[in-house]
């Protein structure tokens, strides 16, 4: 069946609400029709610059207004990324993807020097992935001509939901980016996080915003909330299986061709359930024994893991050719200088408000 981009909300609630076994029996089918189901992609996350973000998003231990005891670290010398890449290559990652603590890119020597990680890492003939936050269409330009193979920004939630999460920035801006994105021709990589107290119906409405994107985006992350002590959703429930399971599934059977990412949350999950993420249609995952702040299964469980399913890493450019790398010195795309007016909505998010004031307080003790 050819891929659709005309589902609707009710459409996928339909499909995310089947029994279960049927709802999986369906994903495995559409999974087997567009992929080879022994095949997962693995990449490895590398947090490039930890910590101290401006931005109030509800679930993020790297806000810098809410007190989480993660370690903050300026941006990484690109030697040091080399190094991590390799090891990442070594043991079995197709992609680096490199997460920084900023609410957008901002022109200049930290750019720069970002730039320069893409080129290296791409050089290593490993897909390279950033996550840095809103990108205009001017500095996607320059990732792509350094090398970039993928952009990852996650929609989250729903537009609805996204509202009671994030005060600091709106949804627009994110779908902005996406589309700037894909004006680069870097691959999109875009998903959310189940489990921040959202409906079903909202876990449906960003499903409709990701399968209405034509193309679609390459790569879809599922992630279920690591509640991190300190955030305002320190307190929520872990995700269960069969929610993951769920979610997977509906997002196979809605976006056939992408590659589901079983993303955050995997040391809260069994290793049979995770096996039947893969049967539902997930057929890449984050490895290294860390996310970017909180931990992940080690890689060689994941290897055994691997083993006992019959499964194998994707090797890198599988689904798309390498892009070249042009050198700092001949690059054709210069700087603007632009000053984007990302929007910065500022309505109030009770839960977040609580959590600042606990941070405050918290500091206030410990001086
Ligand atoms: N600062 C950039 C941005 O927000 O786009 C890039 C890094 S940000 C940490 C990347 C993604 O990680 C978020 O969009 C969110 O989906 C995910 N994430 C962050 N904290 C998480 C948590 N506690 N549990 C699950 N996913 C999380
Ligand atoms: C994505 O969807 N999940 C990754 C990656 N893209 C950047 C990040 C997960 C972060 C989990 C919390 C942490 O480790 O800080
Ligand atoms: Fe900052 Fe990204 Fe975390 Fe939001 S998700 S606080 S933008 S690092």
């Amino acid at each position: 069946m050819a891929t659709r981009h005309d589902w609707t909300k009710e459409e996928i609630l339909a499909i995310y609400d089947k029994p279960l076994m049927e709802l999986m029996y369906e994903a495995a089918t559409v999974h087997r029709q567009h992929h080879d189901p022994n095949k997962v992609q693995v990449s490895t996350l590398l947090s490039i610059k930890t910590g101290g973000c401006p931005e109030d998003c509800g679930y993020c231990p790297q806000a810098a207004r809410y007190h989480t005891d993660i370690e903050e670290n300026d941006l990484m010398s690109v030697p040091q990324v080399k190094a991590q890449a390799l090891r990442a290559k070594a043991s079995g990652s197709s992609r680096v993807c490199m997460g920084s603590a900023w609410r957008n890119v901002k022109d200049g020597e930290e750019f720069d020097q970002v730039l320069e990680m893409v080129r290296t890492i791409n050089k290593l003939d490993m897909e390279v992935c950033c996550t840095l936050g809103m990108v205009t269409e001017n500095q996607a330009k320059r990732l792509a001509e350094a090398g970039l193979y993928a952009y990852n920004h996650n929609l989250d939630s729903s537009e609805e939901y996204y509202e009671k999460v994030i005060s600091t920035r709106g949804y627009q801006d994110r779908l902005d980016t996406l589309d700037n994105v894909r004006k680069s021709n870097v691959t999109v990589c875009s998903g959310g996080i189940i489990g921040m107290g959202e409906k079903k119906e909202d876990r449906a409405g960003m499903l409709v915003a990701l399968s209405t994107l034509t193309p679609q985006p390459e790569s879809v992350p599922i992630n279920a909330l690591v509640p991190v002590e300190g955030t305002p959703m320190e307190d929520q429930e872990l995700v269960s299986i069969w929610e993951m399971l769920r979610m997977i599934a509906t997002t196979r059977i809605v976006m056939p061709e992408t590659q589901v990412r079983l993303s955050a949350g995997r040391t809260n999950m069994s290793q049979e359930g995770q096996a039947m993420c893969f049967f539902a249609g997930a057929n890449s995952i984050f490895a290294g024994d860390k996310l970017l702040t909180t931990p992940n299964p080690d890689v060689n469980e994941d290897m055994e893991l691997f083993k006992e399913l019959g499964l194998k890493p994707q090797q890198p450019f599988e689904q798309h050719e390498q892009p070249k790398t042009v050198e700092a010195e001949d690059a054709q795309v210069k700087p603007l200088g632009e000053k984007p007016k990302w929007s910065r909505p500022k309505h109030t998010i009770e839960k977040n408000l609580e959590a600042k004031e606990k941070a405050k307080e918290a500091k206030k003790a410990k001086a």
